[in-house]
């Protein structure tokens, strides 16, 4: 397999360009459900030790069925194919921009949950309009073990996301274990109480905010992903999910911007539109997350047949 490693903002991607397992020719969201039930053993490989790393998340360039569309990309982590990924977007523009692909610009990209857009202003510096994002129900009331009472909004931007905006724990990088065993404590909680999404959304990712640490700084988040990893930026789905809620309760205006800290203090840029699509639920929002990502290796991975570690150790 031929990859392209990169971060954003801390966070790790990794772009295969080349030797992905034939999904066929599909719709993409047919496809993404054929990696995640037919080739989990792959997709793993690429993310896990010691072939990956932890916290990366695989980008799998695949045919677009939209000819408008300069690629296709099925993302996914150590524990599930998922929707779409933000920091993932920002790190594929950086990635496609150093093999030449594409240039300074705005460009369109497939994903299984729709079409998004990236604008690349540098080699680094991409603006994603993600798709559109919305909050499904506010104050959901958990009581959890060991944790006490936790509320928080069922938004959704690309992925399902449990958003808690006073946390539970000081987000706080010295906090980042305990932040991690409330945010999996969360989620089981949501799971046992039969909380999902709309149409049966799996709600795998929990988002704690907290002050923020900087001056420039709206407030600072902590997100659980699906594999257990946080997320080193401020994860670009989710943050669009958290636009959605802003915007709901009227907390942030059409146009306006805001820096959203991370754990370990990197950030984004975000700003949102109301969405003018008839197909999203009333209120629904068109969020813009500006980020930089930085190319870290070209690489091709190995599968030796005779690794008993081929397909990663187990988390
Ligand atoms: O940036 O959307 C994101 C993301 C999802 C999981 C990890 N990062």
């Amino acid at each position: 397999m031929v990859v392209v490693d990169s971060h954003t903002e801390g966070e790790p991607t990794r772009v295969v360009l080349e030797g992905g397992p034939d999904l066929g020719s599909g719709p993409l969201a047919e496809r993404a459900k054929r990696l995640a039930t037919e080739h989990k053993d792959f997709y793993r490989s690429l993310v896990v030790e010691p072939y990956g790393q932890e916290a990366m998340v695989g980008a799998l360039l695949v045919e677009p069925t939209n000819p408008e569309c300069v690629t296709g990309v099925i993302y996914f982590d150590a524990a599930a194919v998922i929707g779409m990924c933000g920091h993932g977007t920002i790190g594929l523009a950086a990635t496609l921009a150093h093999i030449g692909k594409i240039g300074i610009g705005t460009h369109k990209i497939e994903t299984p949950v729709g079409i998004v857009e990236v604008t690349l202003t540098d080699s680094n510096t991409v603006t994603v309009q993600n798709i559109d994002s919305y909050r499904l129900k506010k104050g959901v009331t958990l009581n959890v073990e060991g944790v006490g009472t936790v509320v928080g909004d069922i938004a959704y931007g690309g992925n399902w996301f449990f958003i808690v905006n006073d946390s539970p724990t000081p987000v706080l990088p010295s906090n980042i274990r305990t932040l991690t065993e409330v945010g999996i404590k969360v989620r089981e909680s949501i799971y046992a109480n039969g909380i999902e999404g709309e149409n049966g959304g799996i709600i795998d990712h929990v988002v704690f905010y907290g002050p923020a640490l900087t001056e420039k700084g709206h407030s600072r988040n902590f997100v659980l992903c699906p594999d257990d990893a946080y997320d080193r930026s401020p994860c670009g789905t989710g943050s669009s999910a958290r636009l959605s809620c802003l915007a709901a309760d009227q907390r942030l205006a059409p146009g306006e911007e805001i820096y959203q800290e991370s754990t370990i203090g990197s950030g984004y840029t975000l700003s949102y539109q109301f969405s003018t699509s008839a197909k999203v639920p009333e209120g629904a929002i068109v969020p813009s997350i500006t980020g930089q990502a930085f190319i870290t290796k070209e690489a091709k991975i190995m599968t030796n047949p005779a690794d008993p570690l081929r397909h990663g150790v187990l988390l």
